[in-house]
């Protein structure tokens, strides 16, 4: 067959609902795309790690600390699957990491933010991973196995990170008043940059009309953002906290939220390394990497020893 004939006999497979794996035919360019979503996919969630990580030592409660650490550590082990999922496409996961640490690679926005106070541990899972699940469920459904594997379990653990997050704010939103005000400030700060969360508008999401042809995503950017905040303002509203946008309006007619302009020039900034914490981000993960140095060592020379013994 030539490239044409493949390539026509790929997207047919694709029409007709079937699940491409590693070692199957795939054009250039579908491999391409893949590698660049799901690589800044597994950054994503290990950059993640970063702003709870932070609160692991000042939760309130040993249950808190406990949960937070179990949630942190689930981040890695996400970071595992997606990183072990996008080596199945021939690229090494070194050479991602370094693409990670030399800046070159994005992760998700929304990580580059501060986080403030114990209240965004509550947001973080209420909104971030709400809008992750949102996001993970249409991906568990994508075109490509390895990726959707991982998305399945991902959601699952992610359903988890969710109700922690939504607990904790419920137990301060009814808490005393400097509690509540605790946890409207974090609802004030992340509420729109989860909303960027999702990618640029349509109009502006160059990637967009490709990985909907080839099924790698189901669903658009503002299809999805959409979604998340149909699901949200019901949930802010059962605990008496106020969304920070004077435009919401309730639509009866398409039984959507209307919602108010997101601030795309900030969405750019941060995308281009000039969000709040950025520097800080980048810092932080090349610190660890360096001081993991000898564990991967150790590693290597215990796989070897093993090797030469069997
Ligand atoms: N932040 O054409 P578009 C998590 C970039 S982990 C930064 O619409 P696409 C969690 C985009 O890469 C969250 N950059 O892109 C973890 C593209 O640039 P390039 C991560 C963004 O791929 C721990 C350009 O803008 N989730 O949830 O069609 C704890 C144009 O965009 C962002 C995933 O990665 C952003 N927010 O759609 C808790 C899910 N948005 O590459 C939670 C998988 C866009 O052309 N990824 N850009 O230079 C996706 O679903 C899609 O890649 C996106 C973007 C919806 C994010």
């Amino acid at each position: 067959m030539n490239e044409e004939q493949l390539l026509q006999k790929f997207e047919d497979r694709i029409h007709a609902g079937e699940i491409i794996e590693p070692k199957d035919w795939m054009p250039e360019r579908y491999r391409k795309q893949l590698i660049r979503m799901m690589s800044q996919h597994a950054h994503s969630e290990v950059v993640g790690m970063l702003p709870e990580g932070n609160w692991i030592t000042r939760a309130p409660s040993l249950r808190r600390k406990m949960a937070l650490l179990a949630k942190v550590q689930d981040e890695a082990g996400h970071g595992l699957y997606i990183y072990s999922a996008t080596e199945t496409l021939g690229i090494d996961r070194a050479e991602l990491l370094e693409q990670l640490l030399s800046g070159q690679a994005k992760y998700s926005s929304i990580f580059n933010y501060p986080t403030l106070s114990w209240a965004d541990m509550g947001v973080i899972g209420w909104f971030v991973d709400g809008a992750a699940i949102v996001n993970q469920t249409m991906l568990a459904k994508s075109s490509y196995g390895p990726y959707s594997r991982a998305m399945v379990r991902i959601c699952k653990e992610e359903n988890f990170h969710k109700k922690q997050g939504y607990e904790i704010i419920t137990i301060l939103a009814n808490g005393t008043p400097e509690q509540k005000k605790m946890a409207q400030d974090a609802v004030n700060r992340w509420w729109w940059p989860t909303l960027m969360m999702f990618g640029p508008p349509d109009k502006d999401s160059p990637n967009s009309a490709e990985l909907m042809k080839w099924k790698v995503k189901l669903k658009s950017n503002d299809e999805l953002r959409q979604r998340f905040v149909d699901l949200t303002i019901p949930q802010a509203k059962a605990v008496n906290l106020t969304i920070p946008d004077p435009d919401l309006k309730y639509n009866e007619e398409s039984g959507h939220w209307e919602f108010g302009k997101i601030n795309w020039d900030e969405f750019w900034q941060v995308v281009k390394g000039n969000g709040p914490m950025n520097k800080e981000r980048l810092r932080a993960r090349r610190k660890a990497h360096e001081d993991g140095t000898w564990v991967r060592k150790a590693a290597m020379a215990y796989a070897e020893k093993h090797k030469s013994k069997s």
